[in-house]
């Protein structure tokens, strides 16, 4: 990339961009690709593609290991996942839960028709704030959903004290987190349940995918009911169901990149660190950092953006970098109250959550994972300082354009 040493020198403004070919946030890490190959050879010889096939049966059995827990329940994706568990657990009514999330934690109640309340969140951990839980309980009340936001653990602890206190039940949306830890046990198994993705963006991906890790016998068994119609053996069906399950090719998918995942994480922290060392002179730009007594699994690079001290608000970095064809992502924006299906039935909501409407303004994700390499690490990060250093004019030059 040639220096970019003046504004002119920026994509946005004329100059050429930094990279050819885009680099985006999310790019899936593929694993060994004869590995899945052949299982995709086995699964077409065995012609046995979904209804809990032997990979879906293997996949369970490996995630339950790497969760250090009892039960794990693949399914289809993390949405359906959640709306599962949210079911089996009883939810109704009122269900607590962040707004500061990807929508599908809000979609998956009220797709049910149980009334999200939004909760504010920690301003350094971006994870739901107890301290402010209990003033939102109601009669109505019947669980809290927590966020492991980036893989950063909630505030466990204080979330199942407050719930078994008001005998609430508790599920942990860990759809960024396996392979994380929380004071050194894995997460998996806090709450009654937790939920993965295996999503095609996720460090670990099924093409889509995703489960229910529990400690809980009978309500893993539900979940395995609910997920299959409610089938108990060939036309015995003895609980209201639907189609949750995971197929053979997804499975087949998982187990490849779980063979792969230290290595995925590996590159992951090598990413992380690249982007700490090259972003750290940089004025107003935090990175988010994860606890280094814990193990995480880095797939989010994320920065918050102060736009008085960078001098260039997150939106307008993320507009500069996109012209570079870095496809910074504003992950979680706007938050799920100001979204259309929520922001009818709850037009105040953002009175009680200014924590949530300060991040989602100064939050961006950075491309990371297999697909990307330190040298382009250096040159987003070269990107950004030069667009810190001529932040006046640029910014300047945008406001007046738009
Ligand atoms: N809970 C939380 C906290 C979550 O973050 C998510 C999902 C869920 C629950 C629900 O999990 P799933 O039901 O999906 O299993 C993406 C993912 O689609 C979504 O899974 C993820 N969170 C969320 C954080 O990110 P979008 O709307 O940003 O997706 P999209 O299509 O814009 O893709 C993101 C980037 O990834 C793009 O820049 C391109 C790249 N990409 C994407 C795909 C699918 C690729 O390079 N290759 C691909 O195959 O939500």
């Amino acid at each position: 990339m040639t220096p970019k040493r003046s504004p002119s020198d920026f994509a946005l403004f004329g100059g050429a961009p930094a990279f050819v070919e885009k680099l985006h946030v999310g790019r899936p890490n593929v694993g060994d690709r004869a590995a899945f190959l052949r299982r995709v050879e086995d699964i077409l010889d065995r012609r046995w593609f979904t209804n809990s096939g032997p990979y879906v049966q293997e996949f369970e059995r490996r995630i339950a290991a790497e969760a250090g827990v009892e039960y794990c329940v693949a399914m289809c994706n993390a949405t359906v996942a959640l709306e599962i568990a949210a079911r089996a657990l009883g939810f109704s009514g009122e269900v607590i839960l962040p707004s500061f999330t990807f929508v599908a934690t809000a979609c998956a109640l009220m797709w049910q028709e149980i009334t999200p309340v939004f909760c504010d969140v920690d301003p350094v951990r971006h994870t739901i704030d107890p301290e402010k839980i209990e003033s939102l309980i109601t009669p109505r009340t019947t669980g809290i959903i927590g966020v492991h936001v980036w893989g950063q653990p909630c505030n466990i602890e204080a979330i199942e004290e407050i719930a078994r206190r008001r005998g609430l039940r508790v599920l942990f949306d860990a759809a960024h987190a396996l392979a994380c830890t929380h004071r050194g046990r894995r997460i998996g198994g806090f709450g009654d349940a937790e939920v993965f993705s295996f999503h095609a963006t996720k460090f670990l991906n099924s093409f889509e995918g995703g489960a229910v890790v529990t400690n809980d016998a009978a309500l893993a068994e539900r979940m395995r009911l609910m997920r299959n119609f409610g089938f108990a053996g060939q036309d015995n069906v003895i609980h209201l169901g639907t189609n949750g399950k995971m197929c053979e090719v997804s499975a087949a998918m998982g187990l490849t990149c779980l063979e792969s995942m230290e290595d995925i994480i590996a590159t992951n922290r090598r990413n992380h660190f690249a982007y700490s060392e090259g972003l750290a002179s940089v004025p107003g730009l935090r990175l988010y950092a994860f606890d280094p007594a814990e193990e995480s699994n880095f797939q989010y690079v994320i920065v918050e953006v102060d736009a008085e001290q960078a001098g260039l608000s997150r939106d307008e970095l993320v507009r500069l970098l996109h012209a570079e064809n870095v496809l910074a992502r504003r992950y979680f924006y706007p938050g799920c109250h100001r979204m259309a299906p929520f922001q009818s039935y709850f037009p105040h909501a953002h009175l009680l959550l200014p924590e949530t409407e300060k991040l989602s303004t100064r939050v961006m994700s950075l491309p990371t994972g297999t697909a990307v390499g330190v040298e382009e690490v250096a040159i987003v990060c070269d990107i950004i300082r030069a667009a810190s250093r001529c932040s006046p004019e640029i910014s300047t030059r945008i406001r007046a354009a738009s």
